[in-house]
């Protein structure tokens, strides 16, 4: 990775946000679009409803002309059309998709980039083939560490221009559910989602689940690319090597009860028995064991689904009678290994992995 002058804000950081979003964050937020929360309800979010999030601009590819091109540490270098990679034995998986940046607008100060509130997420039915079988057709060598992953899209962040790309270690990505991804929800891939051919990475944010897959490269060496280096990092001031982001942190989101104002998305609820439910999830495959509601402060637990599929989202449900006046919903969920919401973000320089609990203001009428 070679770093040079940034050509767009010369070489001072972007300073963090305060107060009103900017035209910049606007713009981000209409390309980036996002799961509107009542789209919860679904269990595998509908087409057009699951979140997307591109660094730079869609590639148009065409999946005729399309190859894969494996390469670096291995026996053989491939290149392989759509049809053979269709050919390899599939997997269909049910995989909740977090954007690691999710939450960061709700994070003060804020970092300037796509200005999530609790949105960046859906769930999908992805269908594609082991990776682990492109990677055995080329005979990974005995010296490789991490295979590399590098999508057709490029551009500048930071003053550093590149391809997309990230990597993974050999034994994570020679697992079974690391797919070469071509079908979500059945269909082939829209083009904001990576068409023809993208990774997918369970159990992680999804920055790993690199798409407009084009290169993947076997690597004696760690994987130097800007979004791995430096993209995605835990930092907690400037100038902090940080540490890595991987696996999605747990979170739960609750569909908004009642009906909206249209402007300020307040919401308005008869009094009387009114069921809150939404979805839950962690990352690793790591199933949630308990999810709590709060109602002004105090915290009761819901009924919550089991987990049918390792990397999807759980369903729970919770009955509230609800008085007249002005409430304060929030839910909470705890994973099997313990790990639980904070109720405020635990602030970082980039604004990633919020999962402080959401709040719902409601007025009861
Ligand atoms: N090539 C490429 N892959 C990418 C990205 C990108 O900008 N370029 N964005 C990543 C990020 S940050 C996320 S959250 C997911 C979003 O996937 P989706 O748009 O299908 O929801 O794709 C990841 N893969
Ligand atoms: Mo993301």
């Amino acid at each position: 990775m070679t770093a040079r002058a940034n050509p767009f804000f010369g070489r001072e950081p972007r300073p963090h946000l305060e107060g009103d979003f900017a035209r910049e964050e606007l713009a981000l937020a209409h390309r980036n679009s996002a799961l509107p929360l009542e789209a919860l309800a679904y269990d595998v979010t509908p087409l057009g409803l699951h979140y997307t999030l591109s660094h730079f601009d869609l590639p148009r590819l065409d999946a005729a002309g399309f190859r894969l091109a494996v390469g670096g540490r291995v026996a053989r270098t491939l290149s392989l059309t759509l049809d053979e990679i269709r050919r390899l034995p599939a997997r269909t998986l049910r995989v909740t998709l977090e954007c690691a940046g999710n939450g960061r607008g709700l994070m003060s100060p804020r970092y300037p980039s796509m200005p999530w509130l609790h949105e960046g997420v859906g769930t999908a039915e992805w269908t594609g083939t082991p990776l682990r079988h492109a990677l055995e057709q080329a005979g990974v060598a005995a010296d490789a560490s991490e295979i590399a992953f590098l999508g057709a899209d490029r551009g500048f962040d930071r003053g550093v221009e590149h391809d997309y790309g990230r990597s993974l270690k050999l034994a994570d990505a020679s697992s079974d559910d690391v797919l070469l991804a071509y079908a979500m929800n059945g269909a082939p891939l829209a083009p904001q989602h990576g068409s023809p051919l993208r990774l997918l990475v369970p159990g992680w944010y999804g920055m790993a689940s690199v798409k407009w897959l084009t290169r993947i490269e076997a690597l004696d060496r760690p994987f130097d690319g800007f979004q791995q280096v430096v993209g995605y990092r835990y930092r907690k001031f400037a100038g902090d090597p940080g540490v890595p982001i991987t696996f999605a942190k747990p979170k739960s989101l609750m569909a908004p009860p009642g009906i909206p104002d249209w402007f300020t998305r307040r919401r308005l609820v008869e009094q009387g028995e009114v069921t809150l439910a939404g979805r839950a999830w962690s990352g690793a495959g790591i199933a949630i064991v308990r999810v709590d509601v709060g109602v002004d402060g105090a915290w009761r637990e819901a009924a919550l689904e089991p987990q049918r599929d390792r990397f999807a989202w759980q369903g729970w449900r919770f009955e509230w009678r609800a008085i007249p006046g002005e409430h304060e919903l929030a839910v909470r969920a705890t994973d099997a290994t313990g790990a639980t919401q904070p109720l405020e973000p635990e602030w970082n320089t980039n604004g990633m992995g919020n999962n402080a609990v959401q709040r719902v203001q409601v007025t009861v009428r």
